[in-house]
């Protein structure tokens, strides 16, 4: 399987982190939606990253739908079972994914728009709901444990950290780091396991 897509990109970063933890077997590509996007085109005509092409040539996007494929092929989980946890972990990652989501918009309007184009009540609209989602994922991972070991990572895990790297690389300074010591404390400790720098925001 061919995984399509930057690592700058969350989506791609905790799709291929999630595969290698998964033990499913990829080759990652870095082509750009942006630089690249012909090449992108040619390989799905939608240019959404991250891509995954199957053995059999099915084309599959969106991170989510990828993970779900890729545990289904691994015949294992990185959600956990447990009603209760599962909820947790739903949470968590919905509130990442839409802090990804804002941060993404926010790195689009003002990189993609032109100066004199940008629209401040769209941006103050996103950069409120971007602080809304890091409040409250500050709550949730404030009681949240590091795992011991690389095996015990949830996607959960996996997904706040790659979140907040992303923002504070491309953000830096709009999501305060004082501010959210927990998030920082826990995506940093993360951030330290070998399957993450193995897939590197870069
Ligand atoms: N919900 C999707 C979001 C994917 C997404 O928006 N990726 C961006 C790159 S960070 C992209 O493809 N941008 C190009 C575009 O939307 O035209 C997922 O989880 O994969």
């Amino acid at each position: 399987m061919r995984l399509i897509g930057m690592l700058d990109s969350p989506y791609v970063r905790r799709a291929a982190i999630s595969l290698a933890l998964l033990d499913v077997p990829f080759e990652h590509e870095s082509v750009s939606v942006f630089r690249t996007f012909e090449q992108f085109r040619s390989i799905n005509p939608v240019v959404k990253a991250p891509s995954l092409v199957c053995d059999n040539g099915v084309v599959l996007m969106d991170s989510s739908l990828i993970i779900d494929y890729a545990e289904a092929l691994a015949g294992r989980s990185l959600m956990p079972a447990e009603i209760g946890e599962r909820q947790r972990a739903l949470r968590i990652i919905g509130l990442a994914l839409a802090a990804c989501e804002k941060a993404v918009q926010d790195v689009y309007e003002r990189n993609l728009r032109p100066a004199d184009k940008q629209h401040q009540p769209w941006l103050d609209r996103v950069e409120g709901q971007l602080a809304s989602a890091y409040a409250l994922l500050e709550q949730e991972i404030a009681a949240r444990v590091v795992p011991a070991d690389a095996g015990a990572l949830t996607q959960a895990d996996l997904t706040v950290a790659v979140a907040w790297s992303f923002t504070q690389a491309l953000l830096p300074g709009k999501v305060s780091v004082a501010d959210h010591p927990s998030l920082a404390a826990f995506a940093a400790a993360v951030e330290c396991f070998p399957v993450f720098a193995a897939w590197p925001h870069a």
